[in-house]
């Protein structure tokens, strides 16, 4: 039987349909319009919001932001329950319109909403764990501690490839933390956003927080300026590739407020000879064409030990074959659209350039569906040897292209791995302990997130997740990444009667 997709007025259906038990209506208008990559077509035209917008939505949350700053973080956190709980209510349409949207396989949407109730869960936990410590003074009978207050207003902007669970790390946290939201989405999924942002308001209206917690900007580039430049905004957490990072976090800087940046990933693994190859196939196909490589924490450069890189690339090439691209919904599929024809563009232009650079493609690398879907991007991902780590194997291509180098010694890996501009995700395979730990050392990988026998994509929430260098610093979601969403200050208290400067210090 020939490949199908369904028709977009289906796809429209469907949408509607999941947006209606959400709750959320479709303003319809101008300015933005909502697509489908399954088909590559229009699916229903937006109000765009002015870029004026943003002074209304940034004096609503700050009015918010005095209110909920004094509420007992315990309390904050049946807000964040109660969007769990919503969540968990919605989870399959939340899921629709992500596989509508961003063109993502059924069980990865599922997934992306699970990642959203973890990290309210999480959330929950923490609005009862905003610890600050207490320091020993140097001086008789005084307290010295530190305390965490809510900071503000939070800009977020997210990006098409996670349209919902990175607004989530953001707003779960940021909520907890004490602080309020103004919320600027992709252009690309805008229906996703109406839909998160009518369950958080759904959740407020529930548990009577302010309404003003939380506020939605469907927009473009001149809304995100404006949000970036407002002296209110107290942090800018942005989520995209290094190009608009070089941009926001400059301009957030120069009016001294706070910038967290998840930015483009190149990342990489380390395929040691003592590898469990079964083990390293399946992680790395799916860390590289998951997705259709379309995630931030995507592998794109795989370093392998000259002694196993034929048996390796061979087994690699032989499951590229196999790998079923088309329909997400279809739950036999494994790789979905890319987002657009012009990230098709963009991925078979990388792949041209390796090639002229001396790289051979193995497997992969065909357009498919163009018959019926002249405007979708479906393709085969790619895998292609390179032989060195120049030109375009050190950009990020945000497409399923994994480039497979060859090493000699560990040292030799561990210095490829780290000779590019970026630093999210990084994994190495082996059963040698010597080696795993050199990974995870000072002087192994140089990412925010270095894995041992599993692949660079897919973390969990619990942990901290962002990376280093052009991927920007910043830190969402788990363990202490809270921080960056309060504000800290330090109290001394003299509680002895007396008066005694620190340092030993006399005066009067
Ligand atoms: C992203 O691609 O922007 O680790 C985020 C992962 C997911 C999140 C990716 N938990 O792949």
């Amino acid at each position: 039987m020939p490949p199908t997709l369904p028709a977009t007025d289906t796809l429209r259906r469907r949408a509607h349909d999941a947006l209606s038990r959400v709750g959320a209506e479709i303003p319809e208008g101008r300015g933005i319009q909502a697509r489908t990559p399954i088909t590559g077509e229009g699916l229903f035209a937006l109000a765009a919001a002015a870029p004026e917008a943003v002074e209304e939505a940034v004096a609503a949350a700050h009015e918010a932001f005095l209110e909920w700053r004094a509420v007992p973080p315990p309390r904050r956190g049946e807000l964040v329950r109660r969007l769990g709980e919503l969540l968990r209510e919605h989870k399959e349409d939340v899921a629709d319109l992500i596989t509508v949207e961003a063109g993502k396989i059924r069980s990865e949407a599922l997934g992306e909403v699970q990642e959203m109730i973890d990290v309210c869960d999480f959330a929950v936990g923490l609005s009862r764990q905003l610890y600050g410590r207490t320091i020993a003074s140097e001086r008789p009978g005084h307290r010295l501690a530190e305390t965490w207050h809510p900071l503000g207003v939070v800009g977020v902007i997210s990006a098409f490839n996670f349209p919902a669970a990175v607004w989530s790390w953001n707003t779960a946290v940021a909520l907890a933390c004490g602080d309020t939201v103004v919320w600027k989405p992709s252009e690309l999924t805008p229906l996703v956003s109406l839909a998160c942002a009518r369950l958080l308001d759904r959740a407020a209206d529930d548990v009577g927080a302010p309404a003003g917690v939380h506020r939605l900007l469907l927009g473009g580039r001149a809304v995100g300026e404006r949000l970036v430049d407002h002296p209110r905004v107290a942090l800018v957490s942005a989520t995209g590739s290094t190009r608009m990072g070089r941009e926001v976090g400059p301009r957030v800087a120069a009016r001294f407020g706070r910038s967290l940046l998840e930015l483009g990933g190149n990342n990489a693994a380390v395929v040691a000879p003592s590898a469990d190859l079964d083990l390293a196939v399946r992680s790395v196909v799916f860390a590289a064409a998951g997705t259709a490589g379309q995630r931030c924490t995507t592998l794109r450069r795989l370093i392998v030990h000259e002694d196993v890189v034929d048996a390796l690339v061979g087994r690699l090439a032989g499951a590229y074959r196999k790998l079923p691209v088309g329909d997400p919904f279809d739950a036999s599929t494994l790789v979905g659209p890319l987002v657009s024809l012009p990230a098709l563009d963009r991925m078979q232009e990388a792949v041209g350039r390796a090639q002229a650079e001396g790289g051979k493609v193995l497997a992969g690398g065909q357009r498919r569906l163009a018959d019926i879907a002249p405007d979708a991007a479906y393709v085969e991902p790619v895998v292609m040897r390179v032989g060195t780590q120049t030109g375009v194997v050190r950009e990020e291509t945000f497409a399923p292209i994994l480039y497979v180098l060859t090493y000699g010694d560990f040292d030799e890996a561990i210095a490829l791995h780290n000779d590019v501009p970026q630093g999210l995700s990084s994994s190495v395979f082996t059963r040698d302990q010597r080696e795993a730990e050199l990974f995870l050392s000072a002087e192994g990988s140089d990412c925010g997130i270095v894995n041992v026998n599993i692949g660079t994509s897919g973390a969990e929430i619990g942990g901290a997740f962002g990376g280093e260098k052009e991927t920007g610093g910043g830190r969402e979601s788990g363990s202490d990444a809270w921080r960056a969403y309060m504000r800290s200050a330090t109290n001394t208290v003299n509680y002895s009667g007396g008066l005694a400067l620190a340092q030993n210090v006399s005066f009067l």
